[in-house]
């Protein structure tokens, strides 16, 4: 099995010719977001560099310490002292910038009892000023940050803004059914709900941002009684963070409507995010960590659940601390999730927040069908298309963190095997590698999921999607085909002689010695309703030269004439099989396997 599996890899290599690569600009501050390629990693799953504390210097049971390395929902031990040690490997696939799950101090269990889990991946901040202590200290984040700028790589941090741990209890209902209580049952302005008591005199609503307006908010009980468990009252830091009256209260999201914004995610303390005290304390937390650790960029967790106005004051403070500290071209990509491929959410949030990017969920989405054969290559066509509608048009398309798989929605390779049960493994490596060739090489920052290099497949999304590089102790990891290879994720994975680590590090050479690849804009130029060829073109932003991308997501090798630039009249193949010259100014033959792709740079 392993034999054909190498062949395979051996072919995918081959098809891409060793190219000189243009050396990076020296100063790694200088690089615009496009020309980034991403690597995204969950700290507590890819490295154990200190055993030592891998409980959190806590005490006790998995329920006290979060440490159970056998569960999916616990701590495994990982840290930035193993990822500040990873990062030869990280850097040897071509990835120039880390972005990493949040680092900051997390309450280390919490949900219902029977059903708790830890705050392993980090969004269930409590002190948000410092490092959890399950991935180390402040001092090790900056040596990590330090190690990583002294290769040239940045350091993207994953930050939260909509909500804290859940802290915050009710005294009315269930903790585990706090229904959601809306604004026009329970307005500000009566104590739990339209018969209670008035209070908040003179509160003008949460649209008015006022100062004088906020300070007119004094009860925070017009939906719930909001209370602080015994133990827990000076928990959260900063110390504003302890006050009620700075959270919405209303209850747990239905993920709809006004709830969406207002809503707990399942008892997490939702901030009131229109008040002018939680803008401020936002900004002083995060613009903290730009300035003592010099930092590259921020990816922001449930953007969606923030009202826009918070961004657009958050996002221009954020961009100033960054100048101020010599850091020009820190970047910012909010996640407006959705596995939809609707690429108006993503734009539209970029136009009424002011997010200069968006984690590019329509990419992924469009991906995973059609690479998988579900869908038509129209559907990039579309997406495609639809770069006019974000806020500066197609430029800013270029730097949307494009991407497969998550550590939400589960890996590419999961969604290419559920719409593929009866696959060869020589057919998923080709369609997975077809999809990485896609995300590197069409416009976007290309985003690589930890372990999607070793062949990793998870089960399902969430916690299933989180398997260890080093050695797992779960069980429901352990069993997995990867593909690729005959290890298992019992072991460790760092193998970059793993077939789509090899393939993505050279796809990556082509990108980073193409600038047509990293900034240029894209015209469509074949697809069609069916699985099969999609072409478009790129163009260098400094010289206007075309490069040609094919791709070809069906099982039969395909054959189309296309229609280029006329004065593309001869061609170089950075990658796949490309033609020698035009058919006649203006078309070209394009041939590829099944599965198959080109990169196809025209020349003089
Ligand atoms: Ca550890
Ligand atoms: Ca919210
Ligand atoms: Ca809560």
């Amino acid at each position: 099995m392993i034999r054909s599996f190498l062949l395979a890899a051996s072919a995918l290599t081959m098809a891409i010719p060793a190219t000189a690569q243009t050396p990076a600009p020296t100063d790694f501050r200088a690089r615009t977001p496009e020309q980034e390629v991403v690597y995204f990693v969950l700290p507590d799953r890819f490295e154990n560099g200190d055993p030592k504390n891998d409980k959190g210097g806590l005490k006790g049971d998995r329920l006290s310490t979060g440490y159970d390395p056998t569960a999916k929902g616990f701590y495994h031990g990982g840290d930035l002292k193993g990822l500040t040690q990873r990062l030869d490997y990280i850097q040897g696939l071509g990835a120039t910038a880390i972005w990493f799950a949040p680092i900051f101090k997390n309450k280390p269990v919490q949900g219902p009892k029977g059903d708790e889990s830890a705050g392993y991946h980090g969004y269930w901040v409590t002190d948000f000023t410092q490092v959890d202590p399950h991935f180390g200290t402040n001092a090790e984040f900056k040596a990590f940050v330090d190690a990583a700028h002294a290769r040239g790589m940045k350091v993207y941090m994953d930050i939260i803004a909509n909500h804290t741990a859940d802290v915050i209890r009710y005294r009315e209902g269930d903790a585990a059914s706090y229904a959601y209580r809306g604004k026009a049952d329970y307005p500000f302005s009566r104590r739990g709900g339209l018969k209670g008591a008035a209070i908040n005199p003179g509160f003008n609503g949460d649209a008015d941002f006022s100062p004088e307006n906020w300070a007119r908010l004094t009860d925070p009980t017009f939906a719930y009684t909001p209370y602080v468990p015994k133990g827990e009252e000076t928990v959260k830091v900063p110390a504003w963070l302890n006050d009620p009256i700075h959270y919405h209260n209303r209850g747990d999201t239905n993920w709809v409507g006004e709830s969406s914004l207002y809503g707990d995610f399942v008892g997490l303390d939702d901030l009131a995010t229109e008040s002018p005290r939680v803008v401020q304390g936002m900004i002083e937390i995060y613009a903290s960590w730009i300035e003592r650790f010099g930092i590259d960029g921020f990816r922001i967790d449930t953007a969606r659940h923030v009202n826009p106005e918070f961004w657009q004051a958050f996002v221009p403070a954020m961009l100033e601390t960054a100048r101020a500290k010599g850091i020009p071209n820190f970047h910012i990509f909010g996640e407006v999730a959705t596995s939809d491929v609707d690429p108006a959410l993503t734009a539209r949030w970029t136009r009424i927040a002011g997010l200069p990017s968006n984690l590019d969920m329509a990419f992924a989405a469009a991906a995973q069908r059609v690479v998988s054969g579900k869908a038509g290559t129209d559907v990039f066509a579309r997406l495609l298309e639809d770069d006019a509608l974000y806020e500066g048009g197609a430029p800013a398309a270029t730097r949307l963190p494009t991407f497969l798989g998550n550590h939400d929605f589960g890996r590419f390779s999961m969604f290419v095997k559920q719409a593929n049960p009866t696959a060869s493994d020589e057919e998923l490596l080709a369609r997975v590698a077809l999809g990485h060739a896609m995300l590197l090489t069409l416009r976007g920052v290309p985003v690589i999921y930890y372990g999607d290099e070793q062949g990793f497949v998870s089960d399902c999304n969430d916690q299933l999607a989180r398997e260890n590089m080093f050695p797992s102790k779960v069980a429901v990891y352990n069993d997995n085909d990867l593909i690729g290879t005959d290890a298992t994720t019992a072991q460790s994975n760092f193998d970059p002689a793993h077939p789509l680590y090899r393939h993505i590090a050279a796809l990556v050479d082509v990108r980073q010695s193409t600038p047509a690849l990293q900034s240029g804009l894209t015209r469509i130029r074949h697809f069609s309703d069916k699985p099969g060829l999609l072409v478009v073109s790129r163009f260098d932003p400094k010289t206007g030269r075309e490069v040609v991308l094919a791709y070809n997501t069906s099982a039969q090798p395909v054959t189309n004439t296309v229609a280029i630039e006329p004065a593309s009249l001869k061609f170089a193949p950075l990658a796949g099989q490309c033609p020698v010259e035009a058919n006649a100014p203006g078309s070209v033959t394009v041939t590829l396997p099944p599965f198959g792709f080109a990169v196809c740079a025209a020349k003089d």
